[in-house]
């Protein structure tokens, strides 16, 4: 029967061309899946490539900024070590010298003493004034060591008023200071000038000092430029106290505030040890900076505007009948009193939190 055949042909003709069709269709369909797939990873490859070159800018700026870190259980042992890893470098790290002004001076103070301040509220003011009433700078190295030593005995009202001012002030001057005040011990007659001689003996056993302020309790600068620092000659810095109408009561007066470097104060034998009671001693000062040859220094009478806390006259510190005597002479015995011939006994020393006070008895007329 060829038409059997024949037709049997067909089907399996058209049967094979469907199957080679099916077989065509799905490499077809293997191909573009296959090239599909290959665009994809070529595309996300790029995208990832630019993603980082974008984000490159972004790390950098992130070094300027502290980097985000998860917060961590805090390991004291750890944090003990860390604390002194950063300590080394930074006791290494030599600091610049401060500029010769601050740039932290503001000029003229109000300065009032109506309202009573508190010792506890004058810490809080100073959080950086250390034990003893030590400051220096914590970004540059202070130009100078001061020691400020006040002479003192029951004026613990003054010495509020004066720890209230003079911090603030001192650390915007960038001083490298400490504030020594020097006790008179007992009731005997007052005796200015040696307790000052004391101060500068015992500021010195606590660190090297170069420049010594000696500073009435009760005297207040009214302007932060007037600094208490040291300079080339001698320096009488309260030049311009309000009870003497903003002016010097006379060309030779160095009462009140003064400052000497070490030499200064060693080429006059330092100060005299026998004036008992009020009057005269800063007259014998001046006269032996004048006999030295030294002049004394001043800030402008506007920088030096000062303030004294009024009071009366203290009991034990009588005007002295004998000072006329004293300073008429004071060229032939500075030689023999002075630091050099000073004696005292220290009863106690007591770093506070804003001054180091040193009770001292140093006998009597
Ligand atoms: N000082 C004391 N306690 C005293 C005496 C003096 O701390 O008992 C100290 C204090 O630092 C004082 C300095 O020594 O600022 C000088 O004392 P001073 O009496 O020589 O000078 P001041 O200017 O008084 O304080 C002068 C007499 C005031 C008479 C006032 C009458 N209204
Ligand atoms: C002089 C005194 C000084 C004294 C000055 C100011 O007369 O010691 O007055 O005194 N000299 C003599 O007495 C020899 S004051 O007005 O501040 O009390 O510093």
């Amino acid at each position: 029967m060829p038409g059997d055949s024949t037709g049997n042909f067909n089907l399996l003709h058209r049967t094979c061309k469907l199957v080679v069709l099916l077989c065509f269709l799905h490499i077809s369909v293997t191909v573009v899946f296959y090239v599909r797939s290959l665009d994809i990873r070529f595309a996300f490859v790029q995208n990832q490539q630019s993603h980082n070159t974008s984000t490159q800018p972004n790390r950098d700026r992130s070094t300027a900024l502290p980097p985000r870190t998860e917060p961590k259980q805090a390991d004291p042992k750890k944090e003990v070590a860390g604390l002194q890893e950063s300590a080394a470098p930074q006791a290494e790290k030599k600091l610049e010298k401060c500029p010769e002004t601050s740039p932290l001076l503001v000029g003229p103070l109000r300065v009032e003493f109506n309202i009573p301040v508190s010792l506890e509220q004058i810490k809080k003011d100073n959080p950086s004034v250390r034990p003893g009433g030590r400051f220096r700078p914590a970004d540059c190295e202070a130009l100078q060591k001061v020691a400020i030593i006040i002479p003192f005995r029951k004026r613990d009202e003054h010495l509020k008023f004066w720890l209230h001012y003079l911090h603030p002030v001192l650390q915007r001057q960038q001083l490298d200071y400490g504030v020594y005040v020097i006790n008179q011990e007992g009731d005997a007659t007052f005796n200015r000038a040696k307790l000052l001689n004391v101060g500068y003996a015992e500021a010195l056993k606590d660190y090297d000092y170069g420049c010594f302020v000696f500073s009435d309790v009760d005297l207040i600068p009214m302007d932060d430029r007037n600094t208490y620092r040291c300079f080339s000659q001698p320096r009488h810095l309260s030049v311009s106290m309000d009870k003497f109408g903003f002016r010097l009561p006379y060309n030779q007066y160095f009462g009140g505030v003064s400052s000497m470097s070490q030499e200064h104060f060693l080429k006059i034998n330092g100060f005299p040890n026998n004036y008992w009671g009020w009057g005269g001693e800063d007259d014998d000062i001046y006269n032996r900076l004048a006999s030295k040859g030294m002049s004394i220094s001043r800030p402008s009478g506007d920088v030096g505007k000062c303030r004294m806390i009024r009071h009366d006259r203290d009991k034990k510190n009588e005007p002295n009948p004998q000072r006329f005597d004293r300073i008429a002479h004071t060229r032939e015995t500075m030689h023999k009193d002075g630091i050099n011939s000073l004696t005292y006994r220290v009863v106690s020393a007591e770093k506070f939190d804003l001054f180091t006070k040193i009770s001292v008895d140093v006998g009597k007329p």
